[in-house]
């Protein structure tokens, strides 16, 4: 019987760790984005918010950024330079305090960041951490 139940989810088995790997994009950098999902990707689409921001000649293509509060938040951002940027998103202006983001990559590529928005609504800020003067804008939270 055991054995029997083994060998009939062996090949789900392998089916997910194939997926994980496609996933997995081609640098170190890559997995440790992709490393911050949660959960099943399948419960919550309803409850998911998507966002794009793409840098090009050290700007974002966005100063306003919106979200509601307590939502997830898949942001794909594409990077369009061959220098490094970021998306980090803090409370503030100062940018004292990184709620989400952070993570580095150069391109041209794509890097999505998973959050969950703020639960209190208000104006937040974000920026790329290596350009934070050239690159930046508001985060509102509804
Ligand atoms: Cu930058």
């Amino acid at each position: 019987m055991k054995l029997a139940r083994v060998a009939a989810l062996a090949p789900l088995a392998v089916l997910v760790t194939v997926m994980f790997a496609a996933c997995g994009g081609d640098g170190d950098k890559d997995k440790s984005a992709t490393a911050t999902q949660s959960g099943s990707p399948s419960d919550g689409a309803d409850d998911e918010v998507k966002l794009t921001l793409v840098a090009e000649n050290t700007k974002f293509d966005k100063t306003s950024l919106e979200a509601p509060a307590g939502k997830d938040v898949t942001l794909t951002m594409e990077n369009k330079d061959s220098i490094e940027h970021t998306f980090a998103l803090y409370e503030t202006k100062a940018a004292t305090n990184r709620l989400a983001g952070g993570q580095t990559f150069s391109g041209p590529a794509f890097l999505t960041y998973q959050f969950t928005a703020p639960e209190t609504p208000g104006t937040y800020h974000f920026q790329c951490d290596i350009h934070p003067n050239a690159m930046n804008g508001e985060f509102i939270v509804k």
